[in-house]
Protein backbone atom coordinates (compact mmCIF):
# COMPACT_ATOMS: atom_id res chain seq x y z
CA UNK A 1 0.00 0.00 0.00
CA UNK A 2 1.24 3.45 -0.74
CA UNK A 3 1.63 6.11 1.69
CA UNK A 4 1.96 10.34 0.94
CA UNK A 5 4.93 11.84 1.26
CA UNK A 6 5.07 14.44 3.97
CA UNK A 7 6.08 18.13 2.03
CA UNK A 8 9.09 18.13 5.40
CA UNK A 9 12.26 16.94 4.33
CA UNK A 10 12.52 14.78 7.56
CA UNK A 11 10.84 12.12 5.44
CA UNK A 12 12.31 9.02 5.28
CA UNK A 13 12.58 6.75 2.10
CA UNK A 14 12.22 3.88 4.18
CA UNK A 15 8.30 4.96 4.77
CA UNK A 16 7.49 4.10 1.29
CA UNK A 17 6.21 1.08 -0.15
CA UNK A 18 5.67 2.69 -3.59
CA UNK A 19 6.73 5.31 -4.43
CA UNK A 20 4.61 8.77 -3.70
CA UNK A 21 3.03 11.49 -6.10
CA UNK A 22 5.61 14.23 -4.70
CA UNK A 23 8.97 13.27 -5.58
CA UNK A 24 11.65 14.87 -7.17
CA UNK A 25 11.22 14.37 -10.85
CA UNK A 26 14.17 12.42 -10.82
CA UNK A 27 13.24 9.90 -8.62
CA UNK A 28 10.34 8.62 -11.04
CA UNK A 29 13.11 8.66 -14.24
CA UNK A 30 15.12 6.45 -11.63
CA UNK A 31 12.32 4.27 -11.21
CA UNK A 32 11.95 3.70 -14.47
CA UNK A 33 15.15 3.37 -15.55
CA UNK A 34 15.35 -0.55 -14.83
CA UNK A 35 18.43 -0.46 -13.09
CA UNK A 36 19.75 3.03 -14.97
CA UNK A 37 18.88 1.58 -18.23
CA UNK A 38 16.17 3.49 -19.22
CA UNK A 39 16.29 4.44 -23.37
CA UNK A 40 20.11 5.20 -23.88
CA UNK A 41 20.58 2.46 -26.31
CA UNK A 42 17.73 3.77 -28.05
CA UNK A 43 18.73 7.38 -27.79
CA UNK A 44 22.29 6.63 -29.15
CA UNK A 45 20.88 5.11 -32.28
CA UNK A 46 18.70 7.78 -33.11
CA UNK A 47 20.52 9.87 -35.74
CA UNK A 48 18.45 12.42 -36.23
CA UNK A 49 19.46 14.44 -33.49
CA UNK A 50 22.85 15.21 -31.95
CA UNK A 51 21.83 15.13 -27.62
CA UNK A 52 19.45 12.08 -25.82
CA UNK A 53 16.19 12.05 -24.29
CA UNK A 54 15.30 13.95 -21.87
CA UNK A 55 15.25 10.93 -19.18
CA UNK A 56 18.27 10.11 -20.29
CA UNK A 57 20.32 13.08 -19.87
CA UNK A 58 19.81 12.16 -16.25
CA UNK A 59 20.85 8.64 -16.51
CA UNK A 60 23.98 9.23 -18.75
CA UNK A 61 25.36 10.77 -15.94
CA UNK A 62 25.77 7.65 -13.86
CA UNK A 63 27.65 6.59 -16.98
CA UNK A 64 29.91 9.65 -16.29
CA UNK A 65 28.41 11.10 -19.19
CA UNK A 66 26.85 14.78 -19.40
CA UNK A 67 24.65 16.07 -22.59
CA UNK A 68 26.50 19.75 -22.60
CA UNK A 69 26.24 22.25 -25.69
CA UNK A 70 29.34 25.11 -26.77
CA UNK A 71 28.00 28.61 -24.86
CA UNK A 72 29.91 30.56 -26.97
CA UNK A 73 28.17 29.00 -30.55
CA UNK A 74 24.36 29.06 -29.00
CA UNK A 75 23.13 32.35 -30.51
CA UNK A 76 24.56 31.92 -33.72
CA UNK A 77 23.16 28.22 -33.80
CA UNK A 78 19.95 29.75 -32.61
CA UNK A 79 19.82 32.59 -35.37
CA UNK A 80 21.02 29.98 -38.16
CA UNK A 81 17.84 27.91 -36.94
CA UNK A 82 20.16 24.94 -35.92
CA UNK A 83 19.90 22.49 -32.77
CA UNK A 84 22.46 23.64 -30.27
CA UNK A 85 25.95 22.22 -30.93
CA UNK A 86 25.30 18.78 -28.37
CA UNK A 87 28.52 17.36 -27.39
CA UNK A 88 29.40 15.02 -24.66
CA UNK A 89 31.60 15.65 -21.36
CA UNK A 90 32.97 12.50 -19.83
CA UNK A 91 34.50 11.66 -16.29
CA UNK A 92 36.67 8.92 -16.00
CA UNK A 93 36.55 7.43 -12.30
CA UNK A 94 40.38 7.51 -11.26
CA UNK A 95 40.47 6.77 -7.43
CA UNK A 96 43.08 7.96 -5.52
CA UNK A 97 43.94 9.72 -8.54
CA UNK A 98 46.47 7.44 -9.43
CA UNK A 99 46.47 6.30 -13.32
CA UNK A 100 49.04 4.15 -15.65
CA UNK A 101 51.11 5.50 -18.27
CA UNK A 102 48.75 3.23 -20.53
CA UNK A 103 46.04 4.67 -19.37
CA UNK A 104 47.32 8.58 -19.73
CA UNK A 105 48.23 7.41 -23.09
CA UNK A 106 44.81 6.24 -23.96
CA UNK A 107 42.70 9.27 -22.57
CA UNK A 108 45.40 11.72 -24.72
CA UNK A 109 44.38 9.31 -27.79
CA UNK A 110 41.16 9.87 -27.03
CA UNK A 111 41.08 14.00 -26.85
CA UNK A 112 42.74 14.06 -30.14
CA UNK A 113 40.20 11.24 -31.90
CA UNK A 114 36.66 12.33 -30.00
CA UNK A 115 37.22 15.12 -27.65
CA UNK A 116 38.31 18.54 -27.82
CA UNK A 117 41.87 17.72 -28.49
CA UNK A 118 42.86 19.21 -24.42
CA UNK A 119 42.55 16.65 -21.05
CA UNK A 120 40.92 18.03 -17.81
CA UNK A 121 42.15 17.05 -14.30
CA UNK A 122 39.06 17.87 -12.35
CA UNK A 123 38.85 19.13 -8.70
CA UNK A 124 38.16 15.52 -7.43
CA UNK A 125 41.30 13.47 -9.22
CA UNK A 126 39.39 12.55 -12.23
CA UNK A 127 40.03 13.01 -15.91
CA UNK A 128 37.46 14.96 -17.80
CA UNK A 129 36.91 14.71 -21.80
CA UNK A 130 34.87 17.19 -23.32
CA UNK A 131 33.14 17.85 -27.02
CA UNK A 132 32.61 13.75 -27.79
CA UNK A 133 29.56 14.02 -30.15
CA UNK A 134 26.91 11.16 -29.96
CA UNK A 135 28.35 8.92 -31.86
CA UNK A 136 31.55 8.95 -30.52
CA UNK A 137 30.69 7.85 -26.96
CA UNK A 138 30.49 4.10 -27.46
CA UNK A 139 34.31 4.20 -29.26
CA UNK A 140 35.29 6.03 -26.14
CA UNK A 141 34.23 4.04 -23.28
CA UNK A 142 35.14 0.81 -25.26
CA UNK A 143 38.70 2.27 -25.64
CA UNK A 144 38.86 3.85 -22.07
CA UNK A 145 37.86 -0.28 -20.80
CA UNK A 146 40.86 -1.23 -22.71
CA UNK A 147 43.03 0.22 -20.20
CA UNK A 148 40.90 -0.58 -16.88
CA UNK A 149 39.49 2.88 -16.78
CA UNK A 150 35.71 3.18 -16.32
CA UNK A 151 33.16 6.17 -15.80
CA UNK A 152 30.90 4.32 -13.88
CA UNK A 153 29.48 6.16 -11.15
CA UNK A 154 31.40 8.90 -12.23
CA UNK A 155 28.87 11.35 -11.93
CA UNK A 156 24.62 10.39 -10.85
CA UNK A 157 23.17 9.97 -7.59
CA UNK A 158 25.72 7.94 -6.23
CA UNK A 159 29.18 7.59 -3.96
CA UNK A 160 31.60 9.02 -6.78
CA UNK A 161 35.31 8.99 -7.15
CA UNK A 162 36.68 8.36 -3.58
CA UNK A 163 39.84 10.86 -3.82
CA UNK A 164 43.05 9.97 -1.25
CA UNK A 165 46.28 11.78 -0.64
CA UNK A 166 48.42 11.39 -3.77
CA UNK A 167 51.32 10.91 -1.89
CA UNK A 168 53.99 8.72 -2.76
CA UNK A 169 56.81 9.80 -0.66
CA UNK A 170 56.04 9.36 2.97
CA UNK A 171 55.98 5.76 4.01
CA UNK A 172 54.39 1.98 2.89
CA UNK A 173 51.51 3.29 5.17
CA UNK A 174 50.60 6.02 2.42
CA UNK A 175 50.21 3.44 -0.16
CA UNK A 176 48.49 0.84 2.66
CA UNK A 177 45.63 3.95 3.08
CA UNK A 178 45.53 4.38 -0.96
CA UNK A 179 44.36 0.70 -0.85
CA UNK A 180 41.49 1.42 1.53
CA UNK A 181 40.07 4.57 -1.17
CA UNK A 182 40.64 2.52 -3.66
CA UNK A 183 38.46 -0.20 -1.73
CA UNK A 184 35.80 2.01 -0.40
CA UNK A 185 35.56 3.37 -4.57
CA UNK A 186 34.63 -0.48 -5.18
CA UNK A 187 32.83 -1.25 -2.26
CA UNK A 188 30.29 1.27 -3.00
CA UNK A 189 30.30 0.63 -7.26
CA UNK A 190 26.46 0.53 -8.43
CA UNK A 191 25.90 -3.31 -8.96
CA UNK A 192 23.94 -3.09 -12.27
CA UNK A 193 24.98 -4.43 -15.55
CA UNK A 194 23.74 -1.33 -17.31
CA UNK A 195 27.32 -0.02 -18.43
CA UNK A 196 28.65 -2.78 -19.43
CA UNK A 197 25.66 -3.60 -21.41
CA UNK A 198 25.18 -0.03 -22.94
CA UNK A 199 28.27 1.04 -23.49
CA UNK A 200 30.56 -2.53 -23.70
CA UNK A 201 28.35 -4.64 -25.84
CA UNK A 202 28.00 -6.84 -22.27
CA UNK A 203 25.73 -9.38 -22.12
CA UNK A 204 21.87 -8.77 -21.30
CA UNK A 205 21.21 -9.72 -17.92
CA UNK A 206 17.71 -10.38 -17.71
CA UNK A 207 15.39 -7.90 -15.32
CA UNK A 208 13.06 -9.07 -13.04
CA UNK A 209 10.97 -7.21 -10.44
CA UNK A 210 11.89 -7.18 -6.65
CA UNK A 211 15.55 -8.13 -7.10
CA UNK A 212 16.91 -5.17 -5.40
CA UNK A 213 18.89 -7.43 -3.16
CA UNK A 214 20.82 -8.81 -6.19
CA UNK A 215 20.69 -5.62 -8.87
CA UNK A 216 21.59 -3.01 -6.00
CA UNK A 217 22.82 -4.27 -2.39
CA UNK A 218 23.51 -1.35 -1.78
CA UNK A 219 21.68 1.57 -2.98
CA UNK A 220 18.63 -0.27 -3.92
CA UNK A 221 16.49 0.42 -6.86
CA UNK A 222 16.37 4.52 -6.23
CA UNK A 223 20.29 5.17 -5.29
CA UNK A 224 20.65 7.99 -3.33
CA UNK A 225 18.71 11.13 -3.57
CA UNK A 226 21.47 13.10 -4.86
CA UNK A 227 25.49 12.63 -5.43
CA UNK A 228 27.87 11.65 -2.65
CA UNK A 229 31.08 12.06 -2.15
CA UNK A 230 33.97 10.32 -0.04
CA UNK A 231 37.39 11.17 0.16
CA UNK A 232 40.65 10.17 2.08
CA UNK A 233 43.21 12.35 3.70
CA UNK A 234 46.31 11.91 5.19
CA UNK A 235 47.88 14.19 7.93
CA UNK A 236 49.23 16.95 7.90
CA UNK A 237 48.08 17.18 4.01
CA UNK A 238 44.41 18.01 3.85
CA UNK A 239 44.78 18.27 -0.03
CA UNK A 240 41.30 16.67 -0.82
CA UNK A 241 39.73 19.08 1.44
CA UNK A 242 37.88 16.61 3.71
CA UNK A 243 36.04 19.24 5.25
CA UNK A 244 34.10 19.91 1.59
CA UNK A 245 32.62 16.30 1.58
CA UNK A 246 29.81 13.95 2.47
CA UNK A 247 31.94 11.37 4.22
CA UNK A 248 35.41 11.34 4.86
CA UNK A 249 37.97 9.26 6.48
CA UNK A 250 41.31 11.43 8.07
CA UNK A 251 44.17 8.78 8.37
CA UNK A 252 45.99 8.06 11.58
CA UNK A 253 49.35 6.77 11.44
CA UNK A 254 51.79 5.93 14.12
CA UNK A 255 55.34 5.01 13.57
CA UNK A 256 54.74 4.65 9.98
CA UNK A 257 51.64 1.79 10.78
CA UNK A 258 47.90 2.67 9.94
CA UNK A 259 45.94 2.76 13.06
CA UNK A 260 43.10 4.04 11.33
CA UNK A 261 40.65 6.80 10.61
CA UNK A 262 39.00 9.44 12.37
CA UNK A 263 35.21 9.68 10.29
CA UNK A 264 33.80 12.92 9.10
CA UNK A 265 30.19 13.44 7.68
CA UNK A 266 28.69 16.44 6.93
CA UNK A 267 30.52 18.67 4.42
CA UNK A 268 29.39 20.07 0.95
CA UNK A 269 29.78 23.29 -0.90
CA UNK A 270 26.93 23.53 -3.05
CA UNK A 271 24.44 26.26 -2.62
CA UNK A 272 22.18 29.05 -5.15
CA UNK A 273 22.38 32.57 -4.61
CA UNK A 274 19.50 34.12 -2.97
CA UNK A 275 18.00 30.35 -1.63
CA UNK A 276 18.64 30.71 1.85
CA UNK A 277 17.85 27.15 2.45
CA UNK A 278 20.90 26.25 0.63
CA UNK A 279 24.24 26.78 1.42
CA UNK A 280 27.56 25.70 2.15
CA UNK A 281 28.56 23.40 5.02
CA UNK A 282 32.04 21.80 6.72
CA UNK A 283 32.39 18.25 7.62
CA UNK A 284 32.65 17.65 11.52
CA UNK A 285 34.42 14.60 12.58
CA UNK A 286 32.12 12.40 14.39
CA UNK A 287 34.77 9.01 15.72
CA UNK A 288 37.49 7.12 14.68
CA UNK A 289 37.29 3.42 13.80
CA UNK A 290 39.52 0.32 12.82
CA UNK A 291 40.85 -0.22 9.22
CA UNK A 292 38.84 -3.06 9.16
CA UNK A 293 35.94 -1.80 9.93
CA UNK A 294 36.18 1.35 7.17
CA UNK A 295 33.85 -0.35 4.55
CA UNK A 296 30.86 -1.20 7.41
CA UNK A 297 31.11 2.38 8.11
CA UNK A 298 31.00 3.84 4.60
CA UNK A 299 28.56 1.46 3.67
CA UNK A 300 26.15 2.53 6.40
CA UNK A 301 26.61 6.28 6.17
CA UNK A 302 25.95 6.18 2.60
CA UNK A 303 22.43 3.61 3.23
CA UNK A 304 21.69 6.38 6.51
CA UNK A 305 21.64 8.76 3.26
CA UNK A 306 19.73 6.47 1.06
CA UNK A 307 16.60 6.18 3.70
CA UNK A 308 16.42 9.91 5.18
CA UNK A 309 17.66 11.81 2.51
CA UNK A 310 15.60 14.32 0.98
CA UNK A 311 13.69 12.99 -2.22
CA UNK A 312 11.09 15.50 -2.29
CA UNK A 313 13.11 18.53 -3.21
CA UNK A 314 16.58 17.96 -5.03
CA UNK A 315 17.70 20.91 -3.76
CA UNK A 316 18.06 19.82 0.02
CA UNK A 317 18.67 16.49 -0.67
CA UNK A 318 22.93 16.67 0.01
CA UNK A 319 23.66 14.35 2.64
CA UNK A 320 24.66 17.53 4.32
CA UNK A 321 21.31 18.59 4.87
CA UNK A 322 20.02 15.41 5.99
CA UNK A 323 22.36 16.05 8.47
CA UNK A 324 21.41 19.35 9.66
CA UNK A 325 17.86 18.35 9.74
CA UNK A 326 18.02 15.26 11.84
CA UNK A 327 21.05 17.08 14.15
CA UNK A 328 24.25 14.93 14.48
CA UNK A 329 23.40 13.29 17.50
CA UNK A 330 20.80 11.13 15.77
CA UNK A 331 23.07 10.19 12.95
CA UNK A 332 25.50 9.22 15.36
CA UNK A 333 23.08 7.18 17.02
CA UNK A 334 21.80 5.26 13.84
CA UNK A 335 25.19 4.89 12.54
CA UNK A 336 25.98 3.39 15.65
CA UNK A 337 22.95 1.44 15.64
CA UNK A 338 23.37 0.07 12.26
CA UNK A 339 27.00 -1.10 13.14
CA UNK A 340 26.27 -2.67 15.71
CA UNK A 341 29.24 -0.89 17.96
CA UNK A 342 29.59 2.24 18.84
CA UNK A 343 32.89 4.28 16.87
CA UNK A 344 35.56 4.96 19.27
CA UNK A 345 36.69 8.84 20.36
CA UNK A 346 38.34 10.48 17.13
CA UNK A 347 42.41 10.39 17.49
CA UNK A 348 44.26 14.09 17.17
CA UNK A 349 45.63 15.18 14.24
CA UNK A 350 46.76 17.80 12.57
CA UNK A 351 46.56 19.79 9.18
CA UNK A 352 48.37 22.27 7.67
CA UNK A 353 47.74 22.59 4.00
CA UNK A 354 45.65 22.17 1.83
CA UNK A 355 47.57 22.95 -1.72
CA UNK A 356 50.69 20.41 -3.48
CA UNK A 357 53.95 19.85 -2.73
CA UNK A 358 55.52 20.98 -5.92
CA UNK A 359 58.75 20.18 -8.05
CA UNK A 360 61.00 17.06 -7.35
CA UNK A 361 60.56 14.74 -4.31
CA UNK A 362 62.33 11.08 -3.38
CA UNK A 363 60.54 8.78 -1.72
CA UNK A 364 60.90 6.79 1.14
CA UNK A 365 61.79 3.94 -1.38
CA UNK A 366 64.71 5.92 -2.88
CA UNK A 367 62.17 6.89 -6.10
CA UNK A 368 61.67 9.73 -7.41
CA UNK A 369 58.25 11.94 -7.68
CA UNK A 370 57.81 15.13 -9.73
CA UNK A 371 54.83 16.95 -8.84
CA UNK A 372 53.81 19.18 -11.86
CA UNK A 373 52.04 22.74 -11.83
CA UNK A 374 49.09 22.65 -14.36
CA UNK A 375 46.86 25.82 -14.83
CA UNK A 376 43.36 24.58 -13.85
CA UNK A 377 43.87 21.41 -14.60
CA UNK A 378 43.97 21.69 -18.65
CA UNK A 379 46.10 19.61 -20.13
CA UNK A 380 46.98 21.02 -23.54
CA UNK A 381 49.83 22.61 -25.98
CA UNK A 382 50.76 26.44 -25.73
CA UNK A 383 52.84 27.89 -28.19
CA UNK A 384 55.94 26.70 -26.53
CA UNK A 385 54.34 25.56 -23.32
CA UNK A 386 53.63 22.02 -24.76
CA UNK A 387 52.49 20.47 -21.92
CA UNK A 388 50.25 17.43 -23.26
CA UNK A 389 53.12 16.45 -26.20
CA UNK A 390 55.25 16.57 -22.72
CA UNK A 391 53.64 14.53 -20.69
CA UNK A 392 52.57 11.84 -23.48
CA UNK A 393 56.65 11.52 -24.37
CA UNK A 394 57.07 10.99 -20.57
CA UNK A 395 54.35 8.42 -20.83
CA UNK A 396 56.12 6.77 -23.28
CA UNK A 397 58.86 5.80 -21.42
CA UNK A 398 57.32 6.11 -17.73
CA UNK A 399 58.05 3.10 -15.74
CA UNK A 400 55.89 4.43 -12.77
CA UNK A 401 52.42 6.03 -12.64
CA UNK A 402 50.44 9.23 -12.67
CA UNK A 403 48.92 10.68 -10.06
CA UNK A 404 46.08 13.46 -10.30
CA UNK A 405 45.86 15.80 -7.21
CA UNK A 406 43.03 17.09 -5.57
CA UNK A 407 44.44 20.67 -7.13
CA UNK A 408 44.20 20.05 -10.35
CA UNK A 409 47.77 19.47 -10.63
CA UNK A 410 49.66 16.03 -11.69
CA UNK A 411 52.54 13.93 -10.07
CA UNK A 412 54.48 11.90 -11.93
CA UNK A 413 55.01 9.43 -9.49
CA UNK A 414 57.91 6.32 -8.95
CA UNK A 415 60.66 7.50 -11.13
CA UNK A 416 63.56 5.11 -10.88
CA UNK A 417 67.39 7.51 -10.39
CA UNK A 418 68.58 5.81 -13.72
CA UNK A 419 65.44 7.08 -15.73
CA UNK A 420 65.01 10.50 -13.74
CA UNK A 421 67.75 12.61 -16.75
CA UNK A 422 65.58 11.26 -19.32
CA UNK A 423 62.16 12.72 -17.64
CA UNK A 424 64.12 15.60 -16.72
CA UNK A 425 64.91 16.33 -20.15
CA UNK A 426 62.01 15.47 -21.49
CA UNK A 427 60.39 18.55 -18.95
CA UNK A 428 63.03 20.84 -20.18
CA UNK A 429 62.70 20.58 -23.75
CA UNK A 430 58.46 20.87 -23.54
CA UNK A 431 59.10 23.95 -20.86
CA UNK A 432 56.62 21.89 -18.73
CA UNK A 433 56.49 24.10 -15.28
CA UNK A 434 57.60 22.47 -11.92
CA UNK A 435 55.98 25.23 -9.72
CA UNK A 436 59.09 27.32 -9.04
CA UNK A 437 58.36 29.43 -12.29
CA UNK A 438 54.82 30.29 -11.10
CA UNK A 439 54.04 32.84 -8.03
CA UNK A 440 53.32 31.63 -5.04
CA UNK A 441 49.19 33.05 -5.42
CA UNK A 442 49.18 30.88 -8.75
CA UNK A 443 50.56 28.06 -6.89
CA UNK A 444 47.87 27.80 -4.48
CA UNK A 445 44.80 28.97 -7.20
CA UNK A 446 42.22 26.92 -8.55
CA UNK A 447 39.15 27.57 -11.08
CA UNK A 448 36.45 25.15 -12.19
CA UNK A 449 35.69 24.65 -15.64
CA UNK A 450 32.99 27.19 -16.18
CA UNK A 451 32.45 28.22 -19.82
CA UNK A 452 31.76 27.35 -22.30
CA UNK A 453 30.96 24.05 -21.35
CA UNK A 454 29.34 24.14 -18.34
CA UNK A 455 25.57 24.70 -19.04
CA UNK A 456 25.40 26.48 -14.89
CA UNK A 457 28.38 28.65 -15.28
CA UNK A 458 27.05 32.21 -14.76
CA UNK A 459 30.53 33.91 -15.11
CA UNK A 460 33.88 32.62 -16.74
CA UNK A 461 36.07 30.89 -14.26
CA UNK A 462 39.45 28.88 -16.18
CA UNK A 463 39.52 31.50 -18.99
CA UNK A 464 39.84 34.34 -16.71
CA UNK A 465 41.56 33.56 -13.34
CA UNK A 466 45.18 33.69 -14.90
CA UNK A 467 44.37 37.51 -16.11
CA UNK A 468 42.73 37.87 -12.86
CA UNK A 469 45.89 36.28 -11.14
CA UNK A 470 48.68 38.93 -13.12
CA UNK A 471 46.44 41.68 -11.59
CA UNK A 472 46.47 40.50 -7.80
CA UNK A 473 50.43 39.55 -8.26
CA UNK A 474 51.00 43.19 -8.58
CA UNK A 475 49.44 44.09 -6.07
CA UNK A 476 50.98 41.56 -3.53
CA UNK A 477 54.55 42.60 -5.10
CA UNK A 478 53.56 46.24 -4.29
CA UNK A 479 53.39 45.10 -0.68
CA UNK A 480 56.01 42.60 -0.88
CA UNK A 481 53.81 39.61 -0.17
CA UNK A 482 54.70 37.59 -3.26
CA UNK A 483 56.24 35.16 -0.72
CA UNK A 484 52.82 34.58 1.18
CA UNK A 485 50.93 32.32 0.30
CA UNK A 486 47.20 32.76 -0.13
CA UNK A 487 44.63 30.17 -1.57
CA UNK A 488 42.50 32.02 -3.87
CA UNK A 489 39.38 29.56 -6.10
CA UNK A 490 37.41 30.91 -8.61
CA UNK A 491 33.96 29.74 -9.92
CA UNK A 492 31.52 30.32 -12.57
CA UNK A 493 28.78 29.72 -10.30
CA UNK A 494 27.06 29.17 -6.67
CA UNK A 495 28.01 25.35 -7.26
CA UNK A 496 31.51 25.24 -5.77
CA UNK A 497 33.06 23.41 -7.77
CA UNK A 498 36.64 24.21 -6.91
CA UNK A 499 35.78 24.60 -3.64
CA UNK A 500 35.77 28.36 -3.04
CA UNK A 501 33.86 29.00 0.11
CA UNK A 502 37.01 27.24 2.05
CA UNK A 503 40.13 29.05 0.25
CA UNK A 504 40.99 32.75 1.47
CA UNK A 505 39.99 34.35 -1.68
CA UNK A 506 37.16 32.96 -2.90
CA UNK A 507 35.29 33.97 -6.18
CA UNK A 508 32.06 32.59 -6.98
CA UNK A 509 29.95 34.00 -10.50
CA UNK A 510 26.88 36.07 -10.01
CA UNK A 511 26.55 37.05 -13.69
CA UNK A 512 29.04 38.10 -16.71
CA UNK A 513 31.98 39.78 -15.53
CA UNK A 514 30.20 39.73 -11.84
CA UNK A 515 31.66 37.49 -8.54
CA UNK A 516 30.47 37.43 -4.93
CA UNK A 517 34.22 37.56 -2.85
CA UNK A 518 34.43 35.35 0.43
CA UNK A 519 37.08 36.37 2.44
CA UNK A 520 38.29 34.86 6.06
CA UNK A 521 38.33 30.92 5.29
CA UNK A 522 40.94 28.74 6.72
CA UNK A 523 44.48 28.22 5.07
CA UNK A 524 43.81 24.88 5.17
CA UNK A 525 39.98 24.64 4.36
CA UNK A 526 39.35 24.23 8.07
CA UNK A 527 36.90 27.60 8.16
CA UNK A 528 34.33 28.78 5.67
CA UNK A 529 34.89 31.92 4.15
CA UNK A 530 32.45 34.58 4.30
CA UNK A 531 30.96 36.98 1.76
CA UNK A 532 32.17 40.23 1.84
CA UNK A 533 31.34 41.97 -1.09
CA UNK A 534 28.27 40.91 -3.26
CA UNK A 535 28.15 40.92 -7.54
CA UNK A 536 31.10 42.96 -7.78
CA UNK A 537 33.47 43.90 -11.10
CA UNK A 538 37.53 42.97 -11.39
CA UNK A 539 38.29 46.62 -10.69
CA UNK A 540 36.25 46.69 -7.30
CA UNK A 541 37.68 43.19 -6.42
CA UNK A 542 40.83 44.83 -7.24
CA UNK A 543 40.23 47.82 -4.83
CA UNK A 544 39.29 45.63 -2.04
CA UNK A 545 42.29 43.51 -1.79
CA UNK A 546 44.54 46.05 -2.51
CA UNK A 547 43.07 47.65 0.38
CA UNK A 548 42.92 44.51 2.74
CA UNK A 549 46.29 43.68 1.28
CA UNK A 550 48.40 47.10 2.66
CA UNK A 551 46.60 46.19 5.85
CA UNK A 552 47.76 42.76 5.83
CA UNK A 553 51.18 43.92 5.37
CA UNK A 554 51.69 45.83 8.03
CA UNK A 555 49.43 44.53 11.22
CA UNK A 556 49.63 40.88 10.58
CA UNK A 557 51.67 38.59 13.06
CA UNK A 558 54.31 36.30 12.51
CA UNK A 559 53.65 33.53 10.40
CA UNK A 560 49.89 34.62 10.08
CA UNK A 561 47.84 33.14 6.84
CA UNK A 562 45.42 36.02 5.36
CA UNK A 563 42.36 34.16 6.33
CA UNK A 564 42.81 34.23 10.06
CA UNK A 565 44.18 38.04 9.98
CA UNK A 566 41.04 38.73 8.31
CA UNK A 567 38.88 37.09 11.05
CA UNK A 568 41.50 38.22 14.24
CA UNK A 569 41.28 41.92 12.92
CA UNK A 570 37.66 41.54 12.86
CA UNK A 571 37.59 42.51 9.45
CA UNK A 572 35.25 39.43 8.69
CA UNK A 573 33.39 37.48 11.11
CA UNK A 574 33.58 33.59 10.87
CA UNK A 575 30.80 31.87 9.80
CA UNK A 576 31.34 28.22 11.40
CA UNK A 577 29.34 28.07 14.12
CA UNK A 578 26.33 30.58 12.12
CA UNK A 579 22.82 28.52 11.95
CA UNK A 580 22.47 30.92 9.16
CA UNK A 581 25.23 30.91 6.27
CA UNK A 582 23.13 33.86 4.95
CA UNK A 583 22.50 36.61 8.02
CA UNK A 584 26.44 36.47 8.30
CA UNK A 585 26.41 37.62 4.51
CA UNK A 586 23.99 40.58 5.55
CA UNK A 587 25.49 41.41 8.20
CA UNK A 588 28.76 41.77 6.06
CA UNK A 589 27.89 43.34 3.49
CA UNK A 590 25.98 45.99 5.95
CA UNK A 591 29.29 46.87 7.36
FE1 LIG B 1 30.89 20.09 -9.96
C1 LIG B 1 27.82 20.22 -11.36
C2 LIG B 1 32.34 20.32 -12.96
C3 LIG B 1 33.82 19.17 -8.58
C4 LIG B 1 29.62 20.80 -6.88
N1 LIG B 1 30.20 20.20 -11.84
C5 LIG B 1 28.89 20.19 -12.22
C6 LIG B 1 28.76 20.08 -13.75
C7 LIG B 1 28.66 18.63 -14.09
C8 LIG B 1 27.65 20.93 -14.37
C9 LIG B 1 26.32 20.29 -14.61
O1 LIG B 1 25.72 19.72 -13.68
O2 LIG B 1 25.84 20.42 -15.74
C10 LIG B 1 30.13 20.67 -14.16
C11 LIG B 1 30.69 20.23 -15.52
C12 LIG B 1 31.49 21.34 -16.12
C13 LIG B 1 32.26 20.93 -17.32
O3 LIG B 1 31.95 21.44 -18.42
O4 LIG B 1 33.19 20.16 -17.22
C14 LIG B 1 30.96 20.37 -12.94
N2 LIG B 1 32.71 19.69 -10.67
C15 LIG B 1 33.14 19.93 -11.92
C16 LIG B 1 34.64 19.77 -12.05
C17 LIG B 1 35.08 19.23 -13.40
C18 LIG B 1 35.29 21.12 -11.74
C19 LIG B 1 36.74 21.23 -12.10
O5 LIG B 1 37.07 22.29 -12.57
O6 LIG B 1 37.52 20.32 -11.87
C20 LIG B 1 34.88 18.83 -10.86
C21 LIG B 1 34.76 17.39 -11.21
C22 LIG B 1 34.98 16.52 -10.04
C23 LIG B 1 35.07 15.05 -10.33
O7 LIG B 1 36.04 14.62 -10.92
O8 LIG B 1 34.17 14.33 -9.89
C24 LIG B 1 33.74 19.23 -9.94
N3 LIG B 1 31.59 19.91 -8.07
C25 LIG B 1 32.86 19.63 -7.71
C26 LIG B 1 33.07 19.94 -6.33
C27 LIG B 1 34.38 19.84 -5.58
C28 LIG B 1 34.51 18.56 -4.82
O9 LIG B 1 33.63 17.70 -4.87
O10 LIG B 1 35.52 18.42 -4.16
C29 LIG B 1 31.87 20.42 -5.84
C30 LIG B 1 31.61 20.97 -4.42
C31 LIG B 1 31.50 19.94 -3.39
C32 LIG B 1 30.10 19.46 -3.25
O11 LIG B 1 29.70 18.56 -4.00
O12 LIG B 1 29.36 20.02 -2.44
C33 LIG B 1 30.94 20.39 -6.94
N4 LIG B 1 29.04 20.40 -9.24
C34 LIG B 1 28.74 20.74 -7.95
C35 LIG B 1 27.33 21.03 -7.86
C36 LIG B 1 26.58 21.47 -6.58
C37 LIG B 1 26.10 20.33 -5.80
C38 LIG B 1 25.23 20.77 -4.66
O13 LIG B 1 25.29 20.15 -3.61
O14 LIG B 1 24.45 21.71 -4.80
C39 LIG B 1 26.81 20.87 -9.15
C40 LIG B 1 25.36 21.07 -9.60
C41 LIG B 1 24.48 19.94 -9.20
O15 LIG B 1 24.89 18.90 -8.72
O16 LIG B 1 23.27 20.13 -9.38
C42 LIG B 1 27.91 20.49 -10.00
FE1 LIG C 1 29.95 24.79 -13.70
FE2 LIG C 1 29.31 26.10 -11.52
FE3 LIG C 1 30.71 23.87 -11.33
FE4 LIG C 1 31.84 25.99 -12.30
S1 LIG C 1 31.05 25.79 -10.21
S2 LIG C 1 31.94 23.95 -13.20
S3 LIG C 1 30.20 26.98 -13.35
S4 LIG C 1 28.64 24.02 -12.04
Amino acid sequence: MSRKAPDSHLISYLEFDELPSNLAKNEYIKDNSGYLRGSIEQSLANPVTGQVAEDDQQLIKFHGIYQQDDRDLRNERRKQKLEPLYSFMLRARVPGGIATPSQWLTMDKIASSYGNDTIRLTTRQAFQLHGIVKRNLRPTMQAMDDVLLDAIAACGDVNRNVMCNPNPVESRAHFEVYQWAKKISEHLLPNTRAYHEIWLNGDKYPLKQDVNAIHEPVYGKHYLPRKFKTVVAIPPYNDVDIYAHDLGFIAIIENGQLQGFNVTVGGGMGMTHGDKDTRPYLAQVIGFCFPQQVLAVAEQVVKIQRDYGNRVERRLARFKYTIAARGIEWFKQELNQRLGYKLMNAQPFEFTSNSDRYGWIKGFDGRWHLNLYIENGRIKDEGDYRLRTGLREIAKIHRGDFRLTANQNLIIANITEQQKPEIEQIIAAHNLKVGSEVSQLRRHAMACVSLPTCSLGMAEAERYLPSLLDKIEGLLSKYELSEHPITIRMTGCPNGCARPYISEIGLVGKGPGRYNLYLGAGHHGQRLGVVYRDNITEAEILVILDELLARYRTEREDGEFFGDFLIRTGIVVPTDSAQDFHLELQSAQAS
